[in-house]
């Protein structure tokens, strides 16, 4: 197992990469180029200074997160090829520098959905809160502008203003395509990437949908145990394999979290690891790491990547701003270098017992 950190980039992220290499028992980071647009080749140039950016600090880079999908792949729309070729030369280019796994997510329009990103907790800590009948009164459109306001000006990945402009017009796009169609584009994509992933030697780690249930009419892959095995079953290849988010699956209680770490044994290249809250009403706010502090069994959780061989990567999620932080909404340094700190205890400990 190795542990890494999520971080940004040098223009994106306010942690210094000096500070991440202070936190016990790190591997490295995960990153990404965030300022080349979904379709478009990471050049190689750009990606060898990033790496040597990376390296120069003391750390490894052998995850990338994300490298995202455009939406004529999507949508299955007329140019998606030339995307798709792009997509593989940004593969070819990160494999150049030896990465090892690319986290992707093939999520309709918006990647993950909050109502509030900096919500308090009696504690005087900020987090990210899922309120329900808040989101189900937003639009797209208004939950981009809401969180333009809420996070002072940080472009959310997936969430970037220029792109929350065309909503509108990439949702009536969406509706025109029936879900099974969408698993078709999915299909389509695998089937085209897979081969050249095994070439490159990059194994690719889906990211689960999150929240887990439809939003906004559109429609969801990632989401539990059966759809997991259908979209795996698009190529053998191990490959082709899962990025196992706890907190995404786990918003869903049908989701025997656990269960599926041990299912899919094998598939699973990276994990994103994290705690979160329920309240009676279903909603939830994201929680510190530890079992206490949220509603699940994290030493379950840990005990089953342990029990079935993972060897691959893990990061902490989401945690909160504490210590008067502000930074990125769910990517403060404090706490995830705690959440870290916890999930090397456990696992030291399941390796001993
Ligand atoms: C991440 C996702 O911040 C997060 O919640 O887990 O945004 C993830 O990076 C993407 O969906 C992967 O493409
Ligand atoms: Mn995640």
């Amino acid at each position: 197992m190795k542990m890494i950190f999520r971080w940004f980039g040098e223009k994106f992220d306010p942690i210094p990469l000096q500070y991440i290499r202070q936190i016990p028992a790190l591997d490295g980071v995960v990153t990404t180029l965030m300022d080349i647009p979904a379709g478009e080749v990471w050049p190689l140039e750009a990606v060898q200074k990033m790496h040597r950016t990376v390296t120069d600090a003391g750390l490894r880079v052998e995850v990338i997160e994300s490298v995202n999908i455009h939406e004529d792949i999507k949508l299955g729309a007329p140019g998606r090829d030339e995307k798709i070729e792009n997509y593989i030369k940004t593969m070819k280019n990160l494999s150049a520098v030896g990465v090892k796994v690319i986290c992707y997510n093939f999520m309709p329009l918006i990647d993950w959905a909050r109502s509030h990103l900096f919500f308090e907790l009696p504690d005087g800590s900020r987090t990210m809160f899922f309120n329900r009948e808040t989101v189900l009164n937003s639009t797209p459109k208004s939950m981009g502008e809401r969180y333009a306001q809420q996070s002072g000006g940080i472009a959310l990945p997936g969430w970037e203003p220029e792109r929350v402009a065309y909503f509108d017009q990439t949702i009536k796009r969406y509706q025109e395509i029936s879900q099974e169609q969408y698993w078709e584009n999915a299909r389509y994509f695998i089937n085209a990437i897979i081969p050249w992933a095994q070439r490159y030697d990059i194994r690719m780690a889906i990211h689960p949908d999150d929240p887990p249930w439809p939003l906004f009419g559109l429609p969801r892959l990632i989401n539990n145990r059966e759809n997991i095995t259908r979209f795996l079953s698009f190529s053998q290849s191990p490959y082709h394999g899962l990025t196992l988010c706890t907190g995404s699956l786990g918003v869903d209680p049908q989701n025997d979290v656990p269960a599926i770490i041990r299912e899919f044994a094998g598939r699973i290249p990276f994990a994103h690891i994290r705690n979160l809250k329920f309240l009676e009403n279903g909603d939830f706010y994201e929680s510190a790491h530890p079992s206490q502090c949220g509603s699940f069994d994290m030493y379950e959780i840990v005990k089953a990547f342990h029990s079935s061989g993972f060897d691959g990567y893990i990061r902490p999620d989401h945690g909160r701003m504490i210590f008067g932080e502000s930074g990125r909404p769910g990517y403060g340094l404090y706490d995830r270098a705690m959440g870290i700190t916890y999930l090397t205890g456990l696992w030291e400990a399941l390796e001993k017992a």
